[in-house]
């Protein structure tokens, strides 16, 4: 019985301490434009990447472990990634893509995350600012968006 509390009190200690060691990175949601727009209907993918620094070396992360958004997307990417140099600062980034329907991204959000871990088990997160389009504040826009859908495959429905 006190081995089994000892070995319990042993994994709760551990896995508390892994969750304190997180580190900050960074992170650029479409890193080749500019803003970051983000349509939450969109069936396409948003590409994402972690920016690698002194500190942070992304080759180390664990593809696998990736997680994009509220919805925890899974890269879509056979290797998880691709490394390469997106910002030009000549320390290698981890380019990843995520299909926006699992990202969980909601209209009217601003900013969305990354969350994962090295190789050898450093949790990491980093999050870039987005907009989403069409912009909600814009009214009409978005419901007209929301209502546009079904009108069309009505219409649809009637041609055909
Ligand atoms: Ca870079």
């Amino acid at each position: 019985m006190r081995m089994l509390m000892l070995t319990l009190g042993i994994v709760i200690a551990g896995l508390a301490g892994a969750a304190n060691a997180h580190l900050a990175v960074d992170v650029a949601i479409k890193p080749d434009r500019d803003p970051n727009s983000v349509n939450p209907f969109s069936k396409g993918k948003i590409p994402v990447a972690v920016l690698g620094s002194a500190g942070f070396d992304v080759s180390t992360v664990d593809v696998t472990t990736l997680a994009f958004g509220p919805g925890g997307a899974a890269p879509t990417n056979k290797a998880g990634g691709q490394l390469g140099d997106v910002n030009d600062d000549s320390y290698l980034d981890l380019l990843s893509h995520y299909r926006t329907q699992e990202t969980g991204i909601a209209p009217g959000e601003t900013q969305a995350c990354v969350t994962g871990e090295t190789l050898d088990g450093m949790l990491f997160e980093g999050c870039d600012e987005m907009r989403t389009v069409p912009d909600p504040k814009c009214g009409l826009g978005f419901e007209a968006a929301l209502l546009l859908a079904p009108l069309m495959a009505l219409r649809r429905k009637r041609v055909g």
